[in-house]
């Protein structure tokens, strides 16, 4: 017959691990589940947008890797906790354990958070490389941040103009079926499928040029030339915030970055950056092309 001191244990290490697996499950169902925006925020998500480029792609792995790590440490100190609570409460030990110190326990308490560093830090290291590291790009697009708006420059080609990227008003945004507070009157125009190197500079004060989907966020600084890189692999409008606070209009810099199917941009180009047709057809028009390859 087992004694009672015995059943609490058994009570305890139970209780404690139903906590772990119904913290664990609600976590990891709860943090990374959720509608996952498509270029732009959706209404009440707050999961990542989904990722439009390779480095979004990776991102979005670590950050869902950390998150599982994450939940495991929340649900195991949730267990630890409850079987404490019941194991060594009060009425079950009239006599309390005098015991300080144990060898084992303190070797596994500071080895184990150095190793889940350990695992967290490598591919953590690994993207960060990736972001930064300018692989052989095809083409360089000139972001410039101004009180307050974007201007885009193509410096290799001499017919395109600058861009001035202007925010739409509620009536505006509403009649071009673009976003709020998102959609602009001037938006970056770039292929699919093609590395393009985005320098980044400021005029007057820090911004940052910013595309969640594209996991990009550079600062834009005054007097310093910052390089970024992306590399689109699916073709649509994809926006953006300044995301440095920057002044009173700091809400009123949006980001609109179309891609378009490489023939289509050959096009845009070809014909001084302007679309013949509306980018709504255009885009109707790629996607019929897309599926009939
Ligand atoms: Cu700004």
């Amino acid at each position: 017959m087992k004694s009672p001191r015995n059943n609490t244990t058994i009570i305890a290490a139970v209780a404690a691990i139903v906590i772990a697996l119904v913290t664990f499950i609600g976590l990891v169902t709860v943090g990374l589940g959720g509608e996952r925006g498509m270029g732009m925020p959706v209404e009440g998500g707050y999961f990542l947008q989904a990722a439009a480029t390779p480095v979004m792609e990776d991102l979005t792995t670590v950050h869902n890797m950390v998150f599982y790590w994450i939940s495991g440490i929340t649900a195991l100190v949730m267990a630890l906790m409850v079987f404490i609570m019941i194991r060594f409460r009060e009425k079950a030990n009239p006599v309390p354990s005098k015991t300080t110190h144990h060898v084992g326990l303190e070797v596994v308490w500071t080895i184990a958070p150095v190793l889940v560093l350990l695992f967290i830090a490598v591919p953590s290291m690994q993207l960060l490389y990736f972001q930064d590291k300018l692989p052989e790009t095809e083409m360089t697009i000139k972001a410039v941040g101004n009180t307050w708006n974007w201007s885009y420059t193509y410096p290799d080609l001499e017919n395109i103009e600058e861009i001035i990227s202007n925010p739409l008003d509620k009536v505006q945004a509403a009649a071009q079926g673009k976003p709020y507070l998102l959609g602009t009157d001037g938006q970056l125009v770039v292929p699919v499928d093609t590395n393009v190197k985005v320098l980044v500079t400021s005029i007057n004060n820090m911004h940052s040029w910013t595309v969640p989907s594209f996991g990009i966020k550079m600062d834009a600084v005054p007097g310093i030339i910052n390089e970024t890189w992306f590399r689109a692999t699916r073709e649509g409008v994809f926006y953006g915030q300044c995301s440095e606070i920057c002044g009173i209009k700091h809400y009123y810099m949006p980001i609109e970055v179309n891609v378009v199917s490489k023939a289509e941009y050959a096009r845009w180009v070809a014909n001084d950056g302007a679309f013949t047709t509306s980018v709504a057809q255009i885009n109707m028009g790629s996607g019929q092309t897309a599926a009939q390859k």
